[in-house]
């Protein structure tokens, strides 16, 4: 039996992947040998609902000097993220001597906003590659991992935050109790700890399944996040639901009582119970979409090979990792991946072992067809790549069916 990392109770397993790679391990030929897997299943808490992973990767395997996701890599991102920026910049740093902390600050892509504002600022980021990219934009950030014995040092150190801000990183982190002690020893008396993470609610609708993996530890609502704050003596007072990597909410928590909740949170937490997004049964309904989808697009690349077709994958996504290793697709069906990110070219796809290509070579010769992996990014890459179309090239979806665009 799987004990609940938050309270302890009883994980209730809801789908089961099998023996999975590390999705941003992407290894050169020479050394797939090493690479380290993992059990891959999901499941909820009958006690506190809180959906989680089973099994936990030790952290440093994943985040690491060589962790390769920059997340500057797509326009849609950088706007995102100047956006919020400005946001927090005009709604909650705006006393005399402001501090936002950043958890998961990766390349500065949200911090490098705030140090231009002149706001002091701090990052803190355990991936030492990515932390330099940071620092050479002239981000503060510290190479370690957000827990509580590294927040009791910053507040020592800087005093306290009036933001700690966190983009797809908390639900990055099993331990969850030490990141709210941390929050409770950093966050000034009347800030707030904003963050925002993959919603569960959107995964079940949108069928965005590869949404889990090694990384995504918890898939987070506001009935779960709402839970796990009270049990750390704060409160969620603010919900947003955002359309960026497939369906986000950002969470907004304050210390109990010290800022009234808005109505959007209990008009969330009612719908996800009304949908019942935390039953057992609902959740085992993704698993009949995730077999499906698979079946689909394995039966569509085998076809499509039959016919003689070049098909090519863009985005070495983290998220294609569970696609591909679950579904069986190797270099046979699908020979090789486009990407813009330097450490990924060169390298192999995780698991799957389909060599990476620069996307720069997209088009020599274009494919017929390509699996769209970035499918969070559809309208950027297309837009992008609008060449392919105009020559004939065609669009492959998977989420939330598997379609030729
Ligand atoms: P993208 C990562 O997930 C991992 P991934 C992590 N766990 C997470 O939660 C999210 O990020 C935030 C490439 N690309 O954003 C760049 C192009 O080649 O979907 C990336 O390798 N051309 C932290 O990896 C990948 O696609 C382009 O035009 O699933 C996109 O990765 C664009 C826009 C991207 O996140
Ligand atoms: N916020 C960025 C980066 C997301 S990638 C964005 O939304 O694009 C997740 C980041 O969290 C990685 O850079 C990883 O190194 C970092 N991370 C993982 N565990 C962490 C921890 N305990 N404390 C701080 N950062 C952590
Ligand atoms: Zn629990």
């Amino acid at each position: 039996m799987t004990r609940c990392r938050i309270c302890g109770g009883q994980v209730r397993k809801f789908f089961d992947f099998g023996r999975q790679p590390l999705s941003d391990d992407f290894r050169a030929e020479e050394d797939v040998a090493g690479a380290y897997y993992f059990q891959l299943a999901v499941g909820a808490c009958a006690s506190c609902s809180m959906v989680q992973l089973l099994e936990e990767v030790p952290r440093e395997r994943m985040f690491n000097y060589d962790y390769p996701y920059h997340s500057s890599g797509s326009q849609r991102m950088r706007e995102h993220f100047a956006q919020t920026a400005r946001d927090l910049l005009a709604a909650e740093l705006t006393g005399p001597d402001p501090f936002c902390v950043e958890i998961g600050s990766n390349d500065g892509v949200m911090l490098g906003v705030v140090k231009d504002a002149g706001v002091r600022h701090l990052g803190v980021e355990p991936s030492g590659g990515v932390a330099e990219l940071a620092r050479k934009d002239g981000v503060r950030v510290r190479t370690d991992f957000f827990e509580e014995s590294t927040a009791a040092q910053i507040a020592a150190e800087e005093g306290r935050a009036d933001v700690i801000y966190a983009a797809n990183t908390i639900c990055h982190i099993p331990y969850l109790d030490s990141v709210f002690r941390g929050v409770d020893a950093l966050l000034a008396p009347d800030g707030v700890f904003v963050f925002e993470d993959p919603y569960l609610g959107d995964i079940v609708e949108r069928h965005t399944f590869d949404q889990i993996y090694d990384e995504h530890f918890y898939l987070f609502t506001a009935t779960s996040v709402r839970d796990v704050a009270r049990r750390f003596g704060f409160e969620l007072v603010g919900v947003k639901r955002l359309p960026v990597h497939g369906g986000e909410v950002r969470y907004t928590i304050a210390r109990a009582g010290a800022r009234p909740p808005a109505p959007e949170v209990e008009a969330l937490i009612s719908e996800e119970a009304r949908r019942g997004l935390h039953d057992l049964d609902t959740l085992k309904g993704l698993g009949a979409g995730i077999d499906r989808i698979c079946d689909d697009l394995v039966a569509l690349l085998r076809d499509l090979r039959e016919r003689g077709a070049r098909v090519a994958g863009y985005g070495a996504t983290a998220k294609s990792a569970t696609v591909l290793n679950y579904a069986g697709i190797g270099a046979d069906l699908l020979p090789c991946v486009y990407d813009t990110t330097p450490a990924k070219i060169g390298r192999l796809m995780p698991g799957s072992h389909i060599p990476i290509r620069s996307a720069a070579e997209f088009g020599r010769p274009y494919p017929d067809y390509a699996v769209l992996f970035a499918w969070n990014h559809t309208e950027e890459i297309v837009a992008r790549e609008a060449e392919f179309t105009a020559q004939g090239g065609r669009w492959i979806v998977y989420v939330p069916s598997v379609r030729i665009l």
